[in-house]
């Protein structure tokens, strides 16, 4: 279960992973809906975000660093997916991701599919994006 949640927060981090794999991640940020009104709105995936952050930071220093990626992980595509993630989010470049560079980071699939740049995610907007994540 670990794993697959790491997996989707490289895929909701790496803009070309994004695209391709956007059909899961669009379920993901239909998940962020928190008070189920079919609108997701920046903060609601903001604070999905928070939540992942505690799951993600394994060993609780309050930062994501390599030590936070299982050891078997660490050579394959998806240990190097995380490092590039890292690279994104950590905004003074100090080699960690803090809480804050984590939630405040880039957001590529919410941006793409919020057409009216709103900031909510209606469910025409996500069901399009949907559709488009088909093709
Ligand atoms: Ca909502
Ligand atoms: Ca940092
Ligand atoms: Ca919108």
């Amino acid at each position: 279960m670990k794993q697959v949640l790491f997996l989707a927060l490289v895929l909701v981090a790496t803009p070309t992973l994004a695209q391709r794999g956007s059909g899961g991640m669009i379920d993901q940020m239909i998940a962020a809906d928190a008070n189920k009104d079919g609108i997701v709105t920046r903060g609601e995936l903001l604070n999905a975000r928070a939540a992942n952050f505690t799951r993600f930071d394994r060993n609780s220093d309050g930062v994501l660093t390599d030590n936070d990626i299982p050891v078997l992980l660490k050579r394959t595509a998806l240990g190097q997916q995380f490092t590039a993630m890292r690279t994104q989010f950590d905004a003074n470049r100090d080699g960690k991701v803090s809480r804050d560079e984590f939630v405040n980071g880039p957001t590529p699939v919410f941006d793409a599919a919020d057409t009216n740049k709103d900031n909510r995610l209606t469910r025409d907007e996500i069901d399009a994006a949907k559709a488009q994540a088909k093709r």
